[in-house]
């Protein structure tokens, strides 16, 4: 498919750096470049080879305003697909704003995010796994998300929806013989076999489905909730774990009332944390809206960090927020804080994730980090496997495998062939789904408008 317009934009980040970097893409690329970009050694831009730097001056109102590079790209051998640009001038602010607002008066308009790579995706240059694992290589903040991403990047996804695709194509192209894909192979399967070859897929997929704990927890983050009564330290743990003043600590009891939120990598585990108001009986206006919003924290959190004082014996409120942490889906590590004064005792025992900490003196950040990775890895990740890292690819894989196990009840409770294939069918649509082939516009958009201008 070919864009009307040809598009430009500033790729390396704005400020100050020793060089900018500002991409083109479109038909007219090599066009607008000729308006803006004079090659040192006199030759047009027609006559530059495909990607060879040249050597050349800027100009702007009919002035030079820089000196630097630029490389071109043919179409399709290209990012995009396109034609493209790329001119590297000095990393001025008005420089390189300068040279894309020449670009613009040649004729180019301004990029809007992601939309190289979206251009690059709907022109069949990349999958939608390995475009949205792009935007992850960009965002890791450990390097787990990196070689999870690297290898979604590399197809490693793609040819795992690639294979469960083909393969449930195949059977249903056999069920149906010739009436749907007249161009298939006509073998028929027998119903005990289509069970199996359907069971053996699902099975497949669940493996997929359980990559996507370790997957989300290293490149999405686990949604974290420190949670506690008032004065046991939630907001100093917070502050321990991200090494920095994140939260107000104080001896007053009540002192956090919004959620105050920060990001750490414990191991090769995410952590989205957010410290939440000590839960108590108030009149306090403020704080009671506060002690409202930790209980719905605490209920969608995909990890809660109970925090108890261990200087004191458990009391009535202890044993009634216990109660209250055991009815939550999501795991509880107890951390009994204040080991500084004394050895927590009457805690042990309660929860199967217990670790006793000093938050004041930064001291069990190590014992926090074995029991995430206990819970949200399992054993070493092995990176040259296929992982789902995030929430669109898992609900693909889950409707994938739901439609699946659909087909086979309705053929163990039997029903014809004919019928079970309206699941395998939408099965189909859900696995083509996860690499991009018929999804809607709507969900195109809305995953490359979270990439960056220039990407
Ligand atoms: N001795 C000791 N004191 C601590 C420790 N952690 C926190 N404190 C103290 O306990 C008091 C309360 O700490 P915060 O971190 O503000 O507690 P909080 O749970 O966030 O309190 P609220 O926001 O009021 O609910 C402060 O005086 C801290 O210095 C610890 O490990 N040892
Ligand atoms: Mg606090």
């Amino acid at each position: 498919m070919m864009f009307d317009k040809t598009v430009a934009a500033l790729s390396t980040p704005y400020g100050r750096g020793a060089i900018a970097m500002i991409r083109m893409t479109g038909s007219d690329a090599i066009k607008v470049a000729s308006a803006v970009f004079r090659p040192k050694s006199g030759k047009k831009l027609c006559d530059i080879p495909s990607a060879k730097a040249v050597y050349g001056d800027f100009v702007f109102e009919g002035g030079v305003i820089d000196d630097g590079m630029l490389t071109l790209y043919r179409a399709p051998r290209s990012y995009t697909g396109e034609d493209m640009a790329e001119l590297c001038c000095h990393g001025g602010v008005l420089v390189s704003s300068l040279v894309l607002r020449a670009l613009a008066d040649a004729g180019a308009s301004y990029a809007e995010g992601g939309e190289f790579t979206k251009r690059a995706f709907i022109n069949g240059k990349l999958r939608l796994t390995s475009a949205e694992a792009i935007m992850d290589i960009i965002d890791a903040e450990s390097i787990g998300a990196l070689k999870l991403a690297g290898g979604a990047n590399r197809g490693l996804l793609s040819g795992e929806a690639e294979y469960l695709y083909n393969e449930l194509r195949h059977l249903i192209a056999a069920t149906y013989a010739y009436i749907d894909y007249p161009d298939e192979d006509m073998a028929d399967v027998t119903t005990d076999e289509l069970k199996e070859r359907v069971k053996a897929l699902a099975d497949r997929a669940e493996t997929l489905k359980n990559s996507y704990k370790t997957g989300s927890a290293v490149c999405e983050g686990v949604k974290t909730v420190i949670a506690g009564k008032t004065n046991v330290g939630k907001s100093s743990l917070l502050n321990m774990l991200t090494g920095e003043q994140t939260a107000i600590v104080t001896e007053i009891p009540g002192t956090t009332r919004d959620i105050v939120t920060g990001n750490v990598v414990c191991g090769q585990v995410k952590l989205r944390l957010s410290d939440t108001a000590g839960i108590r009986e108030t009149d306090d206006t403020v704080e009671k809206i506060g002690v409202e919003l930790a209980k719905k924290a605490l209920s969608d959190a995909g990890l809660v960090l109970a925090v108890f004082d261990g200087s004191e014996k458990p009391r009535d409120d202890d044993l009634a927020f216990i109660s209250e942490l055991k009815k939550l889906a999501a795991p509880v590590i107890a951390v009994i804080n204040k080991s500084d004064l004394s050895d927590g005792e009457g805690y042990d025992g309660i929860f199967e994730n217990t670790v006793h900490i000093s938050a004041k003196n930064k001291e069990g950040k190590e014992k926090i980090t074995e029991l995430v990775e206990k819970l949200f890895i399992s054993g070493k990740i092995d990176y040259d496997k296929p992982h789902i890292i995030n929430s669109r690819q898992y609900a693909a894989v889950s409707g994938f495998i739901n439609s699946c196990r659909a087909a086979l009840s309705a053929l163990e409770s039997g029903e014809t062939q004919d019928t079970a294939c309206f699941d395998l069918e939408d099965a189909l649509s859900d696995i083509a789904g996860l690499d991009g082939t018929d999804v809607k516009e709507d969900i195109i958009n809305e995953i490359f408008s979270k990439f960056c201008v220039g990407k």
